[in-house]
């Protein structure tokens, strides 16, 4: 076997996503093949007692606690991004600058002039934008059938994300509540994500009309978002993201109605795509569950025979081998900095829109990715 070449990391951030990454890091190598070899270096935080019974639980080399010394290292070729939203910027921007590999966690940005200050400041460097769904296989799936047009002419997006953890947080100081770390609640925690898969599934949006509302008093983000929108393809959506929905953990859902068909997705029941085929005849027509397990299906190949599920760690596994494969073939990932900044354009008008109770337009994004 050739030799692997070695890149050593450095993550920024101990908490859930620094264990989501610590757990990709190892086990990319191990499910997917590749000519890079991940070397877990340093894992920088605050809390040193913390961390260090981290580093020891997940091989991490090193300790720090000083990001731009971390940053600074000629040793360390790999900056991953896993602290509270306000440090991304000023992270990620530094990274660049020192000619890093730069992985940031969503949203890229507490604002979309930040977002692009972000993406021009890491233009010459490869960069990944964490937002894993993307690599649900059933996602993929549904991106292959619509990509397919097995969906024919789109007519609606549907996307809601709904969580209920904010009408009872176990820590109401914490940074998601404040507006000077968390930039935006719900706003850019869910509604990025379930905006981030529809440019990939439906592509563009070209206006929106938007409301934001905040239930409890005094709080600086706001809980719920709501969103009707227009597609450049001639589709129209729909989108809800909350804190407040009460009965529900994660459901991040999307449907899509064609006029040859509709998919239907939600995160709760990852290993499914529910799929309407109007070509059937008509005494079998019906949705049913695909069950996103192979064989032929996107990805899953690599982990377990058909019928095997798969759960939430395996999105962080596969962005990342997707990650690593982009930089074997000189190749753009995505979702990139730019990707993200497009995301950021869609939040930006619907803070507009909500703002000043009108349609908004959003700015040019690139094409659908
Ligand atoms: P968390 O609160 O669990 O962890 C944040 C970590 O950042 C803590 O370990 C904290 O000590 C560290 N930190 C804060 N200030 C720091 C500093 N100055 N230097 C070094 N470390 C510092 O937060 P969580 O849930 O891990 O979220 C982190 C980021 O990941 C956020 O941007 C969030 O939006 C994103 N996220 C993305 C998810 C996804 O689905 N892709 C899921 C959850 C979070
Ligand atoms: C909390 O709302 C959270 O962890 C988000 O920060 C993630 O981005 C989302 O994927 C799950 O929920």
């Amino acid at each position: 076997m050739t030799s692997r070449k070695r890149l050593n990391v450095a993550m920024i951030g101990q908490g859930f996503m620094g264990r989501a990454h610590s757990n990709a890091f190892h086990q990319v190598g191990h499910f997917c093949e590749s000519s890079y070899e991940l070397n877990l270096k340093v894992i920088c935080g605050r809390n040193q007692p913390q961390l260090k019974a981290m580093a020891a639980r997940w091989g991490w080399e090193e300790v720090a606690s000083d990001w731009e010394a971390v940053v600074g290292r000629k040793d360390v070729d790999v900056i991953d991004i896993c602290t509270p939203n306000y440090l991304h910027a000023p992270i990620a921007i530094s990274a660049a600058q020192a000619g890093k590999i730069v992985l940031c966690e969503k949203p890229l940005a507490m604002s979309v002039e930040e977002a692009e200050r972000m993406a021009n400041a890491a233009q010459n460097v490869p960069t990944l934008v964490w937002f894993n769904y993307r690599r649900v296989p059933a996602i993929a799936l549904a991106k292959r059938l619509v990509d397919e047009g097995r969906l024919g002419q789109i007519y609606h997006y549907r996307a809601t994300y709904l969580q209920s953890w904010g009408a009872d947080p176990v820590n109401p100081d914490a940074w998601r509540f404040k507006q000077s770390e968390a930039g935006s609640g719900a706003m850019g925690d869910l509604l990025s994500h379930s905006i981030d898969l529809a440019l990939m599934l439906n592509g563009s949006l070209d206006e929106v009309s938007a409301l934001i509302h905040t239930f409890t008093p005094g709080r600086e983000v706001d809980d719920a978002v709501l969103l009707l929108a227009r597609f450049a393809n001639g589709s129209v959506g729909s989108f809800e993201a909350t804190r407040y929905a009460i009965g529900c953990r994660n459901r991040n859902y999307f449907e899509i109605h064609g006029a040859n068909g509709a998919i239907r997705f939600d995160l709760e029941d990852l290993n499914h795509l529910n799929v309407f085929d109007a070509g059937d005849t008509a005494e079998v027509q019906g949705s049913h569950n695909v069950l996103v397990t192979g064989p032929g299906h996107p990805y899953t190949s690599r982990f377990w025979p058909p019928g095997h599920i798969l759960g939430y760690e395996h999105t962080f596994i596969l962005t990342l081998a997707d990650f690593l494969q982009s930089l074997e073939n000189n190749e753009k990932f995505h979702v990139n900095f730019q990707d993200a900044v497009n995301v950021q354009r869609v939040l930006h008008a619907v803070e507009e829109s909500a703002r000043t109770r009108a349609w908004a337009s959003i700015a040019p994004q690139l094409a659908k990715r």
